[in-house]
């Protein structure tokens, strides 16, 4: 850490550095090992940290270290982030959206279910004290918890999406799919919910699983060519970014929809 003046870090819920006093530790890294120990299980885990400044100047900074290397400060990159595809004020059309997949996250609270759609607007079904949730105003659909605390879904157009553990779409279900099955179909990027591409059913190969020729692919800040299926082909280098940053302009933000690439569109540099 360095920290001025008081800090305090949980990681996984566990308290791993306690700091809250006054002092600086501007320069150089503030170091409490064996403090505890955290085993982490792999994949992301919910860091809290608190700081507090009792005057003159404040700061505050987290560091990690491998191994015998040297103090790095964690990289803003390290964090997830609550899924956003979008910055504030801009919309996503149909094309992004899409009606099979206006909801991208699912959150519950000890007192309510908050699902965020794709324009990051927050819905929250409280909970009710008879049981079940009660939707915001004006809105009628239903929520429902299982028993190791998945939400599922139900919107008022009989959509059904069911959540994941980590409150991330797993499954988009509509009931037109079943008389004609002709919805897009999203695809979800695992662990953040991110949409990855929307394919024309009735473009399916007929395989098991299915591939479909006609697929619009959305590539996000951070991407490689690898991760964002945009259509390889054999002289394209999987070591490019996704959306390359042109001389004068800064990179896309890490995870906010740069490129979005449809169907006959062949994988290259912009
Ligand atoms: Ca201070």
């Amino acid at each position: 850490m360095t920290r001025d003046d008081g800090a305090r870090v949980f990681i996984n819920s566990t308290l791993v550095y306690d700091k809250w006093e006054n002092g600086t530790a501007a320069t150089g890294t503030d170091v409490q090992p064996g403090t505890v120990t955290v085993t982490l299980p792999g994949g992301p885990v919910p860091i809290q940290a608190e700081t507090y400044d009792q005057g003159g100047p404040a700061s505050f900074a987290l560091y990690s270290q491998l191994g015998a290397a040297a103090f790095t400060k964690v990289p803003a990159t390290a964090y997830t982030r609550t899924f956003e595809s979008l910055p504030a004020g801009w919309g996503a059309s149909t094309a992004l959206a899409g009606d099979a997949g206006a909801f991208s996250r699912a959150e519950v609270t000890s007192g309510a279910v908050i699902l965020t759609d794709s324009t990051g607007t927050a819905h929250t079904y409280a909970k009710k004290a008879e049981g079940g949730y009660a939707p915001p105003l004006g809105e009628y659909g239903t929520v429902a918890l299982d028993a190791g605390g998945v939400v599922s879904f139900t919107d008022e157009g009989g959509t059904i999406y069911t959540f994941d553990a980590a409150g991330r779409v797993a499954a988009v279900a509509s009931p037109a799919e079943t008389v004609k099955p002709a919805n897009p179909i999203p695809n979800y990027r695992p662990g953040t919910g991110q949409i990855v591409s929307i394919a024309d059913p009735l473009s399916t190969n007929g395989g098991s699983p299915a591939t479909y020729a006609r697929t619009v692919a959305f590539a996000y800040g951070g991407d490689r060519y690898d991760r964002a299926g945009l259509g390889l082909s054999a002289t394209d280098s999987i070591s490019i970014d996704a959306c390359p940053t042109r001389a004068n302009f800064a990179a896309p933000p890490v995870g906010m929809l740069c490129r979005i690439v449809y169907p006959g569109a062949r994988g290259g540099v912009l």
